[in-house]
């Protein structure tokens, strides 16, 4: 029986590309320090939080000739969040620069994510186990998981785990919140005198966790990539058929970094942007309206078909719902307690809820559908966060677009047919093989991590820049967790998180986008990108986003 495709076995053959300061070996390494840096808000109180790894500077690496051979350590290594395409090879650079600086070393990985490092759930990594899982998407390697790690408790178990194994350095990878808690677990460590370091490694298909230091997350241009393809193909199928709309929500959480991306790669007719609907404060009503209005254009010029990309996040940045559920929130944190509301039935807890809200919030509430209350009611995720995965926006605006269209018919105004199919992409794309350039900057990231723990850094996110460079240009390096910290509501309480990337208005991918949507609306201009490439010419498998080519292009123009 066949135990691996013919792809899992070539890919498995793949050496990733480093950057050159990288690639003349670990122990070739010279640090260069450069300034001394500030949080993004809040002073004060971060600096208070996190007074003992508050602050530090950007770092970089440099190629070296001395050949230095740092003392044996073992590192543990943990998985965190969602998954992203990229993901074992950060291990497996990790691993690889770990063993290159001294053989002696091990490196463990947490399993079932950060809970892991709590529960002393763990494996020790062997260049077999390493060979098997290198170049392949998932975080199959040692699972992952969202448990937040921020209590005195969780933090004493998991120093008494990391002495019991000798572990000196911990590498989380994972996302904003994931990165929350690498920075948390950092400061107690020095705190403590633990002598154990922490570094991060910016991982997130949703691509909102970057800034001036941090290009993009890992995962990002292999999800979108595979968006693009599953796209592309409805597109044409579209174009075929020319009977129905097709509403596609797409993962991303807040930000709309994925859609957009998505959008410059298809040219779909509708794209919407959570972002500018927040601006604009575009009600939900004006959003169905919006929508509408080209569905109508449309089928005047007897086109009763199109594509609308809907960002997952859409619901938290329409004003009336983002207060509702700000509000909503508060309310059931207190109710999380409450033993009246916990056992009533579904019905009353709707009135229970709405009797708590202030004044619009309650109206805003009781108008929406029972299966998006329902929801909306759903547990938050470890870090408060509402799971808007599960809140099926799509399926809101084809019934509220088909409410709309069926009053314009009434009144003469729509002469069309409106048949809606909808679509969830999400998981499909976040286990795919990853692009070469995520394998390329995965690989980097985690070897990178290693440098940044053999010149006893923590505190740090591992970061690779230049990306729109060939990966020999890459610039290798490390940035304080500390200077993307902000406060943020949680729960009820201010908690510290890192400052999520939201698409900017003002930036060349929207500026892009909205350059041209108006065209794309009715005439189709469908770009069908097809299949990730992984073997032939450069120009197709080695090319990264439309995202970081703009957004590099622009910095370009402006040094
Ligand atoms: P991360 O921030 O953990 O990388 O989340 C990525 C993501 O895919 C989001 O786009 C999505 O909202 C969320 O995970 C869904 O997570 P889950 O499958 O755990 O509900």
């Amino acid at each position: 029986m066949k135990e691996l495709s013919s792809l899992q076995i070539e890919r498995l053959k793949y050496q990733p590309k480093l950057p050159e300061s990288l690639a003349g070996g670990i122990n070739n390494l010279e640090l260069v320090e450069g300034n001394k840096t500030e949080c993004v808000k809040d002073t004060e109180q971060i600096k208070e939080l996190f007074s003992n790894i508050y602050g530090k500077p950007i770092v970089t690496f440099k190629k070296t000739p001395e050949k230095i051979v740092p003392e044996k350590s073992n590192v543990g290594v943990i998985l965190s969040g969602g998954q992203a395409p990229g993901g074992h090879n950060v291990i497996a650079g990790l691993y690889d620069a770990l063993k290159q600086a001294n053989p002696q070393n091990k490196l463990y990985g947490f399993l079932g994510g950060p809970s892991g490092i709590i529960e002393g759930k763990y494996i020790e990594f062997t260049d077999e186990k390493i060979d098997d899982y290198r170049n392949t998407g998932g975080f199959d390697i040692i699972g992952s998981g969202r448990t937040k790690l921020e209590t005195e408790e969780q933090f004493q178990k998991a120093l008494k785990v990391c002495k019991d194994l000798d572990i000196t350095g911990i590498v989380i990878i994972g996302g904003d919140d994931s990165n929350t808690n690498a920075a948390l677990l950092a400061e107690w460590f020095v705190k403590n005198n633990a002598g154990i370091q922490v570094i991060g490694c910016p991982k997130t298909i949703d691509g909102d966790l970057k800034n001036d230091q941090i290009e993009i997350s890992f995962g990002f241009d292999t999800a979108t990539k595979t968006y693009a393809e599953l796209i592309g193909n409805i597109l044409r199928d579209a174009n075929s058929a020319k009977k129905y709309w097709h509403f596609i929500k797409l993962m991303g959480r807040s930000a709309t970094h994925v859609g957009l991306e998505v959008a410059l790669q298809t040219q779909p007719n509708i794209t919407l942007i959570s972002e500018e609907v927040e601006e604009k404060k575009m009600s939900l009503k004006q959003i169905v309206d919006y929508i509408s209005q080209i569905v109508s254009k449309r089928a005047d010029l007897g086109k009763n078909f199109g594509i609308a990309l809907i960002p997952e996040g859409l619901i938290e940045f329409i004003p009336e719902i983002k207060s509702m559920i700000s509000n909503l929130n508060d309310v059931l944190a207190v109710l999380e307690n409450d033993s009246t509301y916990k056992s009533a039935d579904e019905n009353t807890k709707f009135s229970i809820i709405e009797s708590k809200l202030n004044g619009e919030d309650s109206s805003v509430f009781a108008s929406l559908p029972t299966m998006i209350k329902q929801q909306l009611l759903m547990d938050r995720d470890p870090h408060g966060n509402v799971q808007v995965s599960k809140i099926e926006t799509e399926k809101l605006l084809i019934e509220m677009v088909s409410q709309k269209l069926e009053e314009m018919k009434k009144e003469g105004n729509f002469k069309g047919k409106f048949s809606a199919q909808c679509h969830f992409f999400g998981y499909e794309g976040r286990c795919a093989f990853p692009s070469n350039f995520d394998a390329d900057y995965c690989y980097s990231l985690g070897y990178n991590a290693f440098a940044l723990l053999k010149f006893g850094l923590t505190g740090y996110l591992s970061s690779v820049k230049n990306l729109s460079a060939p990966a020999l240009k890459w610039v290798a390096g490390g940035v304080p967790l500390t200077m993307m910290k902000k406060k943020k509501k949680r729960h009820g309480q201010f908690k510290p998180v890192i400052k999520k990337a939201l698409v900017e208005l003002d930036g060349p991918v929207f500026k892009e986008l909205e350059m041209n949507r108006e065209v794309w609306a009715m005439e189709d201009k469908y770009i069908y990108p097809g299949a990730i490439q992984y073997f032939g010419p450069s120009s197709v498998c080695d090319i990264t986003t439309e995202t970081l080519r703009l957004e590099n292009a622009a910095k370009l123009t402006t040094v």
